[in-house]
Order: structure tokens, then sequence, then C-alpha cells
């Protein structure tokens, strides 16, 4: 049975700051990843990645042998703009004319995304980067330009990539000056500004492309409750409330989610908004959904007298290493699924749970959706000129085959852009996480060649894409 339309766009995905390299070169700027990735020991910072900026053309033959309809990148706002406002980059604006122009060439369809965490460093040295309120009208800046100069060859624009990951982990996706890293309160306020940002790009591309797209790339996680106990539903509900319904609400109605707000306010954690804000984010609705889905959660009720937690991480690779869980005193806790295996790296390996988030997404919005993100960060191996990475393979077909039933129940989705098209830098492990269908042999300490070598995962995705999502 075919589930996947015609049109159906199988593509892959990448960051700016994650895989091109380059990180000073044609007048770019430094972005705020280029310093945070500095500042973190024994792993590979932002400046030569996997050295795209370099061998777009190579890659991007490579996306043909591969059979990708669509490759969603991002622009980097430090290469068009290296102090981030002001005049623009010439050669930094001819590069992803380049690399635009090389992909429709090639019969593959450009979804660029126009941040990925990767502020200016200029800003964060100006104003504290999203802290300060100016950072919305510096980004629209940015987007005006950038949506003028390449809209007549885009259909559809990402706007911001993972609001939910950026606050979920805000110091490490964001430069965050000494002063305000007790402060968190700070992270819905950079929520916010981002909130403005992504709405009034929408209007922007509304305004020049009436035809185009466009949405936000959010990191989305279904939470289920842990047991049957009615608490435990309330504290999957709530955690649903505030990891997730608080940014699709305001992407789809305009206005953040009530329960979430609530409980930010009485935890003197909400965003200050100013009047007229939530005028700007109900005129900039969004077209579409992309969600990025590597996991499911899972909540129950807290402890009476729990204390707050933020989301630990394992930055090890060996499983059962997270640092913790979320917890919102009266609210929520997220906790491990026992009925689900996970990744060396803790993440909870789900695919109905894609296929639930899928459904549960359509039947609020009834908006199209992308995934612009899955897949399976992994310590890879290349052995004789070969990676047998057939975890790889499993997790992604299960994700497909959810995608088809989400698709045979009537959601429309767009696309499928898993996570990466080639090995780059991994934003927790740097080449010690792998995620590409292209392996780049290179290690955090040594370049070597930074070759392209495909791994089994790149043969049997083609054919994936060769019989349209039949043949997992
Ligand atoms: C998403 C990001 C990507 C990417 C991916 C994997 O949150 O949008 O930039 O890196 O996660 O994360 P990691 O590299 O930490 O494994």
């Amino acid at each position: 049975m075919a589930v996947f339309p015609k049109n159906f766009l199988w593509g892959a995905s990448t960051s700016a700051y994650q895989v091109e390299g380059a990180a000073l070169e044609d007048g770019k700027g430094l972005s705020q990843q280029d310093v945070v990735n500095k500042g973190k020991t024994g792993f590979a910072d932002a400046s030569v990645a996997s050295d795209h900026y370099h061998r777009y053309k190579e890659d991007v033959q490579l996306m043909k042998k591969l059979g990708l309809k669509s490759y969603r990148f991002s622009i980097a706002w430090s290469r068009i703009f290296p102090e981030g406002v002001g005049e623009p980059n010439p050669k930094g604006v001819e590069f992803y004319h380049n690399l635009i122009d090389e992909l429709v060439v090639n019969g593959i369809e450009p979804i660029p995304t126009l941040y990925h965490y990767d502020m200016p460093e200029a800003l964060v040295e100006k104003y504290d980067g999203w802290i300060g309120r100016q950072s919305v009208d510096d980004y629209v800046h940015y987007a005006d330009f950038v949506i003028r100069e390449y809209g007549s060859k885009i259909k559809y624009w990402l706007t911001i990539n993972e609001q939910s990951i950026i606050v979920q982990y805000w110091k490490q996706k964001n430069h965050i000056p000494d002063r305000y890293v007790n402060d968190e309160q700070i992270k819905y306020q950079i929520n916010h500004h981002m909130n403005l940002a992504q709405a009034y790009s929408v209007i922007l591309v509304h305004k020049y492309f009436p035809d185009a797209m466009a949405g936000a790339a959010l990191g989305y996680s279904p939470i289920y409750a842990l047991t049957s106990e009615p608490k435990d539903a309330l504290a999957a509900q709530n955690a649903n409330n505030l990891r997730n319904l608080f940014y699709t609400d305001v992407y789809f109605k305009g206005f953040y989610n009530e329960s979430a707000l609530k409980y930010l306010q009485d935890n003197n954690l909400a965003p200050r908004m100013e009047l007229g804000d939530e005028a700007i984010m109900k005129a900039g609705i969004s077209d579409f959904l992309a969600i990025n889905y590597y996991n499911s959660d899972a909540a129950k009720w807290p402890e009476t007298g729990a204390k707050r937690r933020w989301s630990g991480v394992n930055l090890s690779g060996k499983k059962g290493d997270i640092s913790g869980y979320e917890t919102q005193p009266g609210y929520y806790e997220i906790c491990r699924n026992p009925n689900l295996d996970t990744t060396d790296w803790d993440w909870a390996i789900d695919p109905s749970g894609l296929e639930y988030a899928l459904e549960d997404l359509y039947s609020r919005y009834n908006k199209p959706l992308m995934i612009t993100e899955n897949g399976i960060g992994a310590h890879d191996e290349l052995v004789d000129g070969k990676v047998h990475d057939q975890y790889r393979i499993d997790y992604m077909s299960d994700h497909i085959a959810a995608i088809g039933r989400a698709i045979g129940r009537g959601v429309p989705v767009i696309s499928y852009n898993p996570w990466s098209y080639i090995d780059l830098l991994s934003t927790s492990n740097g080449y010690q996480k792998r995620y590409g269908f292209v392996y780049v042999d290179r290690t955090d300490d040594d370049l070597k060649n930074l070759a392209r070598i495909k791994k089994d995962s790149f043969y049997w995705y083609q054919e994936v894409i060769n019989s349209n999502g039949e043949n997992l």
C-alpha cells in the first residue's frame, strides 16, 4: 500500500554552524556557537566542522546520488551580517545563492532555517543577544533581507529552530553572560523575544511571497503518564502544556497556553510582555509545524515538597549517565519510561511516539506537518572503509513506518528530513556522536582528510526514497 504521497519530500537536515566550518572566512563574523563550542573540553569546535562551506558542491552531488528530494539547512546570520546588523556581507550572501542554486539544479528542494542557535556574537556583546529586546528588531532586519534575497527560490521557510530546546538547555544553546546564569526567568524572556521574531518572519514571508509557507521547527517530545494514576495523567497534561503547547499555541493561536503561563507567573518565571505583543503573535500565525522528533518522555506527579529541578543531560554516551530529570513542584516530574529502550545518550526510542505526536498535533491545529529532524546519535565506527550502522537503519525504518501510519489516518505530512545528512558537530558531543548517512573522516582532535564515506544507511535510504517509502 502506497501511503506516502507522490510529491513527498524525502530529505535530510543540517545546520550552518554544525556543518559549514569557515567560521571566520569570507567576512563571516563570530556567532555565539563559535564561542560556546570553544568552551567545551574534549570536543571539536565549530571552526572547521565538516568543511561543508568548501565542499558544498561535492556534498550536493552525494545528495543527488542519495536521491534526496529536499535538503534542510540553516543560514548563518553572522555570515550575512557579520555584526548582526548593518550592511550585508557579499561573500556570505553569495554562498547561500550558490548552495541554493546547486540544490535546485540538481532537483533538490531547498528548505532553509533562518535561525539555528547561532546569534551573532556581536549582538551578545552589544545587548546580551536574545535577552535584549533589540534582538527582535535586529532579527527582523536580517530576516527581511534574507527572505527578499532568496525568496524567489524558496517554497518552505523554517523560522526558528527548537525554541523548546533553547529554553530547556538555555546555557548550552545561548552564550549567556555571567550575570544571568542563575536567573531562570531569562530563558522564558529569550523565548518571548523569539516568539515575536518568529511571528514577524512569518509575516514577512507572507508579505513578499504569498505562495510560500513559513513555520517554526520545534523540538517536540510527546509526554505520557508514567502510570494510570489520575494524578500522573494530570502531570503528563501539565508537562505537555509547559514543554509543548506553550510553543505551539503561540504559533497557531497567537497566545500562550494559559495553564503553562499561569504556572510560570505563580513561580516568578513568566516573560515580561509589552502591550501589542499578542497582536504581533496573532498576525504571524504559522502555515505548518515542523517537528524535530527524537524521543518521547514520561511524567509523574511530583512528591509534596519536591524542589524545582531543570532537565539533566547525558554527556558521556554511556547509558544511565543522565544527570537528572526536570521537576516542576506541584505541576509535574519527568521520569524514565520503563517500557522503552534508550540510545547510549538515554534518549528513549519510540517510533509510536512520532505517530502519536503527528496525530495529536494535527487534531489540535489542523495544519500540515513536516519532520525536520529524526535520527539516532551513535558512536559510528569506520572499519575497512565502511560503516555498518544497522542500528540507524532500524531506528529510521521504524519511524518512517510510523509516519506512514499517521498519513494513512489522514495527517498531512509534507516531508521527512532526518538528522543528519552528513556527520556534523553534535551539540553535546562533538564528533563522538554521529548522525549522518555520510561519514566524515575526522575526529574531535584530528581533522584527517574530512573525506566523505557512504554508510550502510546511505544505501538503505536510497532504496527507501526510490520506492517512495515502500521498501523499509
Ligand atoms: C537538535 C538540534 C540539532 C542537533 C540534534 C541532535 O536538538 O536541532 O542541532 O544537534 O538535536 O542533538 P545532539 O547533537 O546534541 O545529539
